[in-house]
């Protein structure tokens, strides 16, 4: 039997372990990156490693997230991050210069090769044929330091994609069509293979809409095969160098196949509050809109803000429409200025970002109360926007900018005539955005300011736990629940106890005060506990509160790692049904932890029962826990 492509790639950086799903296996990093969202967090670690430059062939260090200085902590962390970068060995990317997906596809991605990133949309480079996997900080600092990346062997999935897309139908159509089949937790433990006759028709900026979204599906990360639509694209950015031809072979075993015939798709868009809610444009037309939001890592490519330029060229946004674009890269955004796009742009009343994550991540432009917002984002949990009464409706940029125009969600095939993009034969580089590393690093001071607070570490686990339940939640908690972002928050990354209020407040302001009055305890979950962004800070910052353990039906994969990486047990109920048994505050006590061998038990004292729990930790997952997290367990490796 052949090998997907997937398989080809693990297979040539397999360090440990063997191929067979769920077995855990390890595997050699190429590449890393970060933001500075995550990125002061994975540097503190790699400093705490005592590694004095990074192992892997190129590491790169963006600024993209927190780019809104209200105050002095993000440029502080911006000084931090550049000279950290320049002192290790890393690649500093300005503020300025771009989403860290868009300029990494642009500018770093090498097929063929592995990336890991500290961030959960780093699968975009799928795009290009890199086998790219999101992560929290820790383990990507661990990546620099030379040590392979642990994971569980993914199943692989192939979406066999044939036709061609129609006239106003696009990448993000494909991609919401997929998490409309699969839902939110549908690709956990899997990898998505693109492949089939359709594969030749989309371009690597569209593919990358794709990959990047296999983030929602729960998915470890999405790849496309790379062909000569990839080589085309890296000619185009100067680095034909660096391509090679990747594909699976004609008889690879899949675990599972889902074709989508792109004929037939229509314009489709995901309502509030979950990626997945997904329904075809047909289905809500007519619905007003107050805010439209144009770009982040998943679509403000080149070719994504010429079709919106096209169509909006001659034309004003709609008076009850406020148009909000940001391109994805200073490469995008130079290129649409010199040939006149962004004149159409600004001429129809959009309002003009930087290129930054910008209101993706709530930095600015919350919409109205009970608002309407379209965005050609990936996430619409609730909140996110920094507006909880807002609805968020998720969709490609036809059906974006048909809604500025009509101020009603619209099918973009009612524009008329479509607009058509030729991708250049040369897009316009220009690296001086990217700072490269000292070549006396031993001259380079690293800036600390006074925001950067040191990493709280956690203790051995002992063994036994008590401790109340201290919150209770459903299924599908996003890490936007557990800890927030917006301009309130985000800028006290650096600052754990500082941020460490704001942990859960978005579901329950009091847990904070209450997690401190008990000493800490245990949070219980439903499904797919977690899912969404790599943000260690969603297990960081509730182990400082004193969060032991979370019992959970299941767990997403990100921060699943990120909790065993800060010693925070993740269990899982036996059987789903005694979620039920369980409630808010009762007293409980999990023993023999000595072990941690099989079945677990949570005593609950308050309801005189014994639950059965179950983990699913691997032996060295278990060492990691015992000694309260990575760092110390690293440290205990000499
Ligand atoms: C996100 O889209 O939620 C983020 C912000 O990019 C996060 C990273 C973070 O929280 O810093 C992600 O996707 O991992
Ligand atoms: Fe930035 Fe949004 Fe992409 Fe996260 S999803 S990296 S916040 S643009």
């Amino acid at each position: 039997m052949g090998l997907s492509l997937a398989k080809k790639i693990i297979r040539n950086h397999l360090v440990e372990g063997k191929m067979e799903a769920g077995d855990e296996i390890a595997i050699r990093i190429d590449h890393t990156l970060t933001q500075d969202a995550t990125g002061t967090m994975a540097y503190l670690q790699f400093e705490a490693m005592g590694v004095p430059k990074v192992r892997t062939k190129r590491s790169v260090s963006y600024i993209d997230h927190n780019t809104l200085q209200a105050g002095f902590e993000n440029a502080d962390d911006h000084a931090y991050l550049q000279s950290v970068a320049a002192k290790h060995g890393i690649f500093f990317s300005r503020p300025g210069n771009g989403i860290c997906h868009q300029v990494q596809l642009e500018r770093f991605d090498v097929p063929g090769d592995t990336l890991l990133g500290s961030d959960s949309h780093t699968p975009t480079a799928g795009g290009l044929g890199v086998l790219a996997i999101g992560a929290g900080g820790l383990d990507v600092a661990a990546a620099m330091a030379g040590q392979p990346f642990y994971l569980p062997m993914p199943q692989i999935c192939l979406v066999k994609l044939t036709g061609k897309l129609q006239p106003w139908i696009s990448a993000k159509d494909v991609i919401l069509e997929v998490l409309r089949i699969m839902s939110v937790k549908g690709g956990v433990g899997k990898i998505i293979e693109y492949g089939g006759d359709g594969v030749a028709s989309l371009s690597a900026t569209d593919r990358a809409t794709i990959t990047n979204m296999g983030a929602e599906l729960g998915a470890t990360t999405s790849i496309f095969p790379s062909d000569d639509v990839t080589r085309q694209f890296m000619a185009a950015q100067g680095r034909e160098n660096e391509w090679q031809e990747l594909k699976a072979d004609d008889d690879a075993e899949y675990d599972e196949v889902i074709e989508i015939n792109l004929d037939n798709l229509e314009p489709m868009i995901a309502m509030p509050h979950m990626p997945d809610k997904v329904v075809k444009v047909a289905q809500v037309e007519g619905k007003k809109v107050d805010q439209v939001a144009i770009g982040s890592c998943t679509n403000s490519s080149l070719r994504d803000l010429m079709i919106v330029a096209g169509a909006l060229k001659g034309k004003s946004v709609h008076p009850g429409v406020s148009l909000v674009i940001s391109p994805g890269s200073k490469q995008v955004f130079e290129m649409i200025a010199r040939n006149g796009a962004l004149a159409d742009l600004i001429a129809s009343g959009a309002r003009i970002l930087e290129s930054a994550c910008g209101p993706c991540i709530g930095m600015g432009q919350a919409p109205k109360t009970n608002a309407v917002s379209i965005r050609t984002f990936n996430r619409n949990f609730e909140g996110r926007s920094g507006t909880k009464s807002a609805g968020v409706y998720l969709a490609g940029p036809e059906v974006a900018v048909a809604a500025a125009i009509n101020g009603v969600i619209t099918d973009p095939r009612k524009l008329g005539t479509p607009v058509t993009f030729d991708y250049p034969e040369k897009y316009l580089v220009d690296d001086r955005m990217i700072i490269y590393p000292s070549d006396e690093p031993e001259k380079v001071e690293v800036v600390r300011g006074p925001n950067i607070k040191p990493l709280p570490q956690n203790t051995k686990l002992p063994d036994t736990l008590a401790g109340k339940i201290l919150l209770k939640v459903g299924d599908n908690i996003t890490t936007d629940h557990i800890m927030p972002a917006g301009t309130k928050v985000l800028p006290l990354r650096s600052n754990i106890p500082a941020i460490s209020e704001f942990v859960f407040t978005a579901v329950d302001p009091e847990f904070p005060k209450r997690a401190k009055e008990y000493g800490g305890g245990f949070i219980l979950g439903g499904e797919n506990y977690g899912q969404g962004s790599s943000r260690e800070h969603a297990a960081l910052a509730p182990m400082y509160l004193g969060v032991k353990a979370v019992i959970a039906k299941s767990f997403a994969r990100i921060h699943r790692q990120n909790l065993i990486n800060f010693g925070i047990l993740p269990l899982k109920l036996a059987d789903p049904d005694d979620y039920e048994k369980i409630d808010q505050l009762d007293d409980a006590e999990i023993l023999n932890l000595g072990s941690l061998a099989g079945e677990q038990e949570l005593i609950d004292k308050s309801k005189n029962a014994t639950i059965k729990l179950t983990h699913d930790l691997s032996e060295r997952e278990i060492e990691v826990v015992k000694a309260g997290g990575r760092l110390n367990y690293i440290r205990t490796q000499g």
